[in-house]
């Protein structure tokens, strides 16, 4: 038995999504523990492409059990769009299974980060605008609505109108926007509720079972280290934990059942929404990474913005993450760049740092180190061996491994999942 978790390492869009289908097909159960429909997973199977934002990645393996956990925050209309998508496609959406502790996001969240951001003005976070950070706000202010509450009518009214008479006072009087219609949003959502209520289970002791069991599960990471609430690029991050800690109290397992942590990357780095990016190239180097990686968010479509690796991120992600493996993608992508640099270290007042700053103020005074590489101008898309890689790749892969001190175990070198070098 492995149970084993899929976190990215940077601000996001690393490519966990292929990685999550790869190690989906030998394990038994596929869990989402963190996030919402903010997530954008992109995996390429069989030459059809699939964006996946709620459910999780496992989906595409027909026989996977896959749950949402108690610690996602579940948008009904999104999660129903997606299992129809899903069925017209041909995949099987009858295993899919959801927490009843889930947060279920209303339209008040969704309007309440539209205003919230545009009232920010320069200031705005830049997120996704898909109501998580006013949905896990309400958990933590404790008057949220959970997946129990949503199939259950009587607590549901009671629940919304509590909530609405006091969200639509602040949507009109602090946002000047349109208060919600009560009756619309309760109807909707009892028709949502219906829907979803075969899939509702205590997915905690679901997931024990298949511990007991001696089953295979993988945790499949949404956002992203840096995009943590307590480790991220605070205030621009997300507003859950998306790290490996994130599994124990989003999905509600105990850290002992822990196998193994792969923390996914890519070969340069990439960023959607605000916030500072010691390594970015604002220019035409981070243009051309742009366009060579196609790095256009898979939720918005917003172009990504795009810089160097930073390996004191990386190195950052290793310790809060207890990486067991580096799993690095888009090695094809960095290659086709005559000269790589990568970041190893941070200097500040004259000194070498080597971890992260909290104060945005004193990450503002740090200048990245930088090594040089020459590129491989090489097609490497087919490679399947790392001894067949070219040299200069071995050499910046090397580099990378001996400053981070974890061992690459996965190499993407194209958007298929069958792009992968096993190490
Ligand atoms: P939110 O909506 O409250 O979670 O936004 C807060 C910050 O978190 C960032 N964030 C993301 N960053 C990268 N990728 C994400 N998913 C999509 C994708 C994004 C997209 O896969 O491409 O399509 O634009 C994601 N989700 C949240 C967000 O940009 C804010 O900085
Ligand atoms: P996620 O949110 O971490 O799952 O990542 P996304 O799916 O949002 O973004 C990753 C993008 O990179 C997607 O368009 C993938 O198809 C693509 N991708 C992933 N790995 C590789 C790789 O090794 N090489 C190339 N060229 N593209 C990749
Ligand atoms: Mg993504």
């Amino acid at each position: 038995m492995a149970t084993r978790v899929v976190i990215g390492t940077q601000w996001g869009d690393e490519g966990k999504g292929k990685y999550i289908d790869m190690l989906a097909k030998t394990s038994d159960v596929v869990v989402r523990f963190s996030g919402g429909n903010n997530a954008g997973h992109t995996i390429v199977a069989d030459g059809v492409k699939y964006a996946l934002h709620l459910i999780p990645s496992g989906i595409l393996h027909s026989g996977k059990t896959c749950i949402i956990g108690n610690g996602v925050v579940v948008d009904p209309a999104v999660l129903l769009k997606e299992m129809k998508e899903l069925a017209d496609k041909g995949i099987d959406t009858g295993k899919l299974l959801i927490s009843d502790r889930a947060h279920v996001i209303m339209p008040y969240h969704r309007l309440l980060d539209e205003l919230q951001e545009n009232f920010r003005g320069k200031n705005s976070i830049g997120t996704t605008k898909r109501g998580i950070g006013p949905a896990y706000a309400d958990k933590t202010e404790r008057c949220g609505i959970r997946i129990c509450d949503l199939i259950d009518e009587e607590i549901f009214v009671k629940k919304v109108k509590e909530n609405l008479a006091v969200k639509n006072l602040i949507i009109e009087k602090v946002y000047g926007g349109q208060p919600i219609n009560e009756d619309e949003v309760i109807s909707e959502y009892l028709e949502y509720a219906k829907e979803i209520k075969p899939h509702v289970v205590d997915s905690t002791s679901v997931i024990f079972d298949y511990i007991e069991a001696g089953k295979n599960i993988l945790f499949e990471g949404a956002q992203a280290t840096f995009l943590d609430l307590d480790f991220g690029t605070y205030p621009y991050v997300t507003s859950s934990n998306p790290i490996a800690g994130g599994v124990c109290t989003g999905a509600g397992i105990g850290p002992v059942y822990i196998d193994e942590v792969y923390g996914v990357l890519k070969a340069y780095t990439s960023r959607v929404g605000a916030g500072p990016f010691p390594t970015e190239q604002d220019n035409e180097i981070g243009d051309t990474i742009r366009e060579l990686g196609h790095e256009y968010g898979t939720t918005t479509g917003r172009p990504r913005r795009c810089g160097w690796l930073d390996l004191v991120m990386i190195r950052t992600a290793a310790r809060v993450n207890g990486l067991t493996g580096l799993a690095i993608n888009h090695v094809d992508t960095i290659g086709k760049l005559p000269k790589i640099k990568l970041c190893v270290a941070y200097k500040k007042d004259g000194k070498e740092i080597k971890s992260f700053p909290a104060s945005l103020k004193e990450l503002e005074k740090c200048e990245p180190v930088y090594e040089e590489f020459e590129g491989w101008n090489e097609d490497i898309s087919d490679v399947r061996n790392y001894d067949d890689l070219p040299e200069n790749a071995k050499k910046y892969l090397r580099r990378i491994e001996e400053v981070v001190g974890v061992k690459i175990k996965l190499i993407g070198v194209g958007k298929e999942r069958e792009q992968t070098i096993v190490v």
